[in-house]
């Protein structure tokens, strides 16, 4: 297995747009295996493929306290919303940066497994916010762009300087 490199916002090939995987073979496996070791590592709760600069629709989560309970979801698609809820999220993308965003509270969410078998889990709480969070990565949205321009602007800001002060 191996730890991959994580794209940091405001990086342009995170908004990039991730094709569906077509085969779910050896390949797509070995790359499910590396993005959960490079998100307990990290250390993170969920890491999408769009993270790693791989523009497919894969993400893993795990979400327990125990991280002995990897979920592996290929082409994701949400197919209930119901509720809303605030949550104080954070990125691996967006280091340091942890604002609250509101999305729905409880979801419905069909995928195929790492076998390429279709699943459907219903989530609430933290889960349901995480893999809101994973697919919006495969859409090319990272989430402090729910927040104002201004919030916006100060984030890009501050991460900018940063990487000009690690030069
Ligand atoms: O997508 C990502 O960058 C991963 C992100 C997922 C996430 C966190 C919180 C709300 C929504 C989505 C993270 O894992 S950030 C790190 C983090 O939250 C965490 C790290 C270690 C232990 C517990 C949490
Ligand atoms: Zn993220």
């Amino acid at each position: 297995m191996a730890i991959l490199s994580i794209l940091h916002y405001p990086d342009p090939r995170l908004h990039k747009i991730a094709k569906p995987v077509l085969e779910v073979d050896a390949k797509i496996r070995r790359l499910a295996d590396d993005m959960a070791e490079t998100m307990y590592a990290a250390p993170g709760i969920g890491l999408a493929a769009t993270q790693i600069d791989v523009h497919l629709q894969l993400v893993v989560i795990d979400t327990s306290e125990t991280r002995d309970n990897l979920l592996v979801f290929i082409n994701p698609r949400i197919i209930e919303l119901e509720g809303t809820r605030d949550y104080e999220e954070g990125c691996l993308s967006v280091p340091g940066i942890y604002e609250t965003v509101t999305r729905s509270g409880r979801i419905k969410v069909e995928a195929l497994d790492r076998n390429g078998e279709v699943f459907t889990l219903e989530a609430e709480g933290l889960l349901a916010v995480c893999i809101q969070h994973e697919i919006d990565h495969l859409h090319g949205k990272v989430f402090v762009e729910y927040l104002s321009q201004l919030k916006q602007v100060r984030i890009k800001n501050k991460l900018k300087k940063r990487i000009r002060e690690t030069m």
